[in-house]
């Protein structure tokens, strides 16, 4: 059990889950009218696999009409016109949206009926889920995705030698399943697998290379390799789109400009675009980020962001393709802008262009006005584009988040975001309705998670990591979906059925995201993480004063960031009237986000009648004390589990047993020495659980001085 089939491993059931089931179980896959190496083609090699390895029986595989509409014991594959006129109306007629599927087990057959061959294929995957745990009950229902956007996004490097991070940035599993010295590898064979699992969850879109994107990809050989790799995503109804670089045409030594209004780049971008359809007729299109971090854009022309997504909105629109356009943009040099405030960024630089973006653009919005935090309020941007479509960047990767060292459960903190009730002009306004299109009524909208995938058997360098890969494709097609239901389902298709194995894994996952907010990063304060280079270890003194702007503005007596209109940034201000209302006012803001908009004494009480000093030592203790106990949860299980599977989970949980206390202690100390106030409980001199790395021996290892201290033993 290397972790490569992740949750569609098709583990044979026990005995004792099929008895009575198999005699009655149907004896044959029927298909009609499956496009060549389609979804449908897919979806009935997959059902049958599938039904091989959960229940051992070899079905046959016919594809054909009319005569087995009413044949018992069959299931029928198919999209829903190809159904009517071979089969007559289905009754009652469901209703479906683009990529919906119908789903129906009643009567000993099985009708699997997808809108397009898209939803013919996640209907397979449900029926398989539901399969692979043991549900053999009778049910009859339509599901349709809540966006018809459902993306990954992966942030690959063309070169894996000469990139920052590694061959993926913030990628922990591994190098890049696409790319190698600047080209398109020429073994892709992790490509179906990878496009398999993202159908499995509904996942319709990938976006393959970083957003700080190499204008290489666009070289001839790229895009002959491009095409390659869409041609193996496609059987699995995920189109391929690519990140593009503002400045490509230049850049590339063809054009001394990128100016996006000049006549000789916009020709540049439409022939380009011209070629890449030719080659990939069904390019999903393109990712831009423009005028952030360094990257080019049309700010350097004076022309403004729309102007520079319009242009790319135009080459692909002929095609069908739509351009994403992230609204992470800010000037990490531009002094006056950082010292301000960076959550202010996303508003300032889109609010005013509402209405000016071509139809065929979505703007992608992260959760958070920041980056990624273990705990942000829901970007204000969500409720300031009322005329444009957008949709919702996530980070699978963990990379504030312990960056699959730790385990981390994300669902809990996105639908954190995705409930947020806006009360745009006074009304319900949730951000999942927004981002679905219906609050604004746009036809497009959507989901985006950074997933960043490698060559890793475990797909993301750590087997409990994937709940949270499979968590996010089922919250794209259904954000109110329960976070617990998902990481049940999910561990049932993981690790087997046996109860012991689902509640343990789900009550970790469920405490997780808590436990590391809670030793890491409290009361919005945001993650604490090291902000300048890696975004791992606990590093609170570099969160002020540089570039990235992410303040703590914490000194001896007082902490937080004042974003109220009255007397601080103005960010609480972003929000509609209703909710900046309610930041404004220390009384009427959540603890969880006082830090984040408001600056107050560490002996300031907080709702829940702490001072927020005390809630740090607290929080931190007891997330640390959470964790302790996951590794003894997780031996409980050591007959369950594979031994490959168990050790290797064993050992991360451990790790980050351990880690979670050198943050603890980090944190709790580097604020008790800041502060010069006392731990109530006197917990942070004695640190309970620890072992000082100066009583140790490693052999091979030298002790150097370290700074900051924090993250020192007795600075070493
Ligand atoms: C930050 C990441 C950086 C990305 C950037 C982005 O640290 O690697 O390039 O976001 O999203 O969180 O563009």
């Amino acid at each position: 059990e290397s972790g490569i089939d992740a949750w569609l491993r098709y583990a044979r059931l026990p005995s004792s889950a099929t008895r009575g089931h198999l005699n009655s179980f149907p004896d044959r896959i029927v298909v009609l009218n499956a496009s060549k190496n389609g979804p449908l083609a897919s979806a009935s090699s997959e059902l049958h696999k599938g039904i091989k390895g959960i229940l051992g029986l070899d079905l046959d595989v016919s594809s054909g009409g009319g005569k087995y509409c009413s044949a018992q014991k069959s299931i029928v594959v198919s999209t829903l016109d190809t159904y009517q006129s071979a089969c007559g109306k289905l009754s009652p007629r469901p209703s479906l949206k683009d990529d919906g599927y119908w789903l129906s087990t009643k009567g000993g057959s099985v009708q699997i009926i997808g809108q397009n061959e898209r939803g013919a294929l996640y209907g397979a995957f449900q029926y398989l889920s539901l399969l692979g745990q043991g549900d053999f009950s009778e049910k009859a229902f339509a599901s349709n995705p809540s966006a018809p956007v459902r993306w990954s996004n992966q942030w690959d490097n063309l070169n894996a030698a000469t990139a920052a991070h590694g061959s993926i940035e913030r990628g922990y599993g591994g190098p890049s399943i696409f790319f190698e010295d600047g080209l398109i590898k020429e073994d892709l064979s992790r490509v179906p697998l990878y496009g398999r699992l993202l159908a499995s969850v509904g996942l319709n879109g990938i976006v393959i290379n970083n957003v700080n994107a190499d204008a290489n990809l666009l070289n001839e050989t790229n895009l002959v390799g491009l095409k390659r790799i869409a041609d193996l995503f496609r059987p699995w109804g995920v189109n391929v789109g690519i990140s593009l670089n503002f400045a490509s045409p230049q850049v590339l030594g063809e054009l001394s400009t990128f100016d996006p209004l000049d006549d000789a780049v916009i020709k540049w971008w439409t022939d380009k675009t011209d070629r890449i359809y030719q080659l990939v007729p069904d390019l999903a299109g393109y990712l831009v980020k423009a005028n952030s971090e360094g990257q080019p854009g049309p700010l350097t022309y004076n022309r403004t962001l729309a102007e520079g997504a319009n242009l790319f909105a135009k080459a692909v629109e002929p095609h069908g393709g739509i351009v994403v356009f992230r609204a992470f943009v800010y000037d990490q040099l531009n002094e006056t802008d950082w010292k301000a405030d960076r959550a202010n960024a996303a508003v300032d630089f889109f609010k005013d262009l509402d209405g000016q973006f071509d139809d065929n653009v979505l703007v992608q919005i992260k959760y958070g006005p920041i980056d990624f935090q273990v705990r942000e309020p829901a970007s204000p941007l969500f409720a300031n584009l009322p005329k444009t479509a957008v949709s919702i960047e996530l980070e699978v990767t963990q990379e504030y988040l312990g960056q699959q060292s730790h385990l981390v459960y994300l669902p809990p903190l996105w639908q954190t975001v995705l409930g947020f009730d806006m009360r745009y002009n006074n009304r319900q306004s949730h951000v999942r309705d927004i981002i679905s299109g219906e609050v604004f009524n746009h036809k497009l909208g959507g989901y985006a998670g950074v997933i960043n995938v490698g060559m890793d058997d475990t797909w993301l360098g750590s087997h409990l990591a994937m709940s949270n890969m499979f968590a996010y494709g089922r919250l794209a097609w259904n954000p109110r979906a329960d976070s617990r239901d998902l990481v049940e389902e999910w561990t049932r298709l993981t690790f087997g059925l046996d109860r012991d194995v689902v509640s343990t894994i789900a009550d970790m996952s469920l405490e997780s995201w808590p436990a590391y907010e809670g030793y890491s990063g409290n009361l919005g304060i945001q993650t604490l993480t090291d902000i300048l280079y890696t975004h791992y270890g606990a590093n609170p003194a570099s969160q002020d004063n540089n570039g990235w702007g992410q303040w703590t503005r914490a000194d001896r007596k007082t902490i937080g960031m004042d974003r109220t209109v009255s007397n601080g940034t103005g960010n609480a201000g972003q929000y509609p009237k209703e909710v900046a209302a309610r930041f404004e006012h220390a009384e009427t803001t959540p603890d969880d986000l006082m830090l984040w908009f408001h600056h107050v004494p560490y002996t300031f009480r907080l709702h829940s009648g702490k001072s927020v000093i005390q809630h740090f030592y607290d929080a931190h203790y007891a997330g640390a004390a959470t964790v302790q106990k996951f590794p003894a949860a997780w031996r409980s299980l050591s007959s369950k589990i594979d031994a490959e599977r168990y050790e290797a989970v064993l050992y991360k949980l451990q790790y980050q047993a351990g880690h979670s206390l050198v943050w603890r202690d980090g944190i709790s100390e580097f604020y008790r020495n800041l502060s010069s106030i006392p731990d109530q409980l006197n917990r942070v001199r004695n640190h309970p659980h620890r072992i000082e790395a100066e009583d140790m021996d490693l052999s091979g290892f030298t002790a150097v001085n370290v700074s900051p201290t924090e993250c020192a033993s007795k600075y070493k």
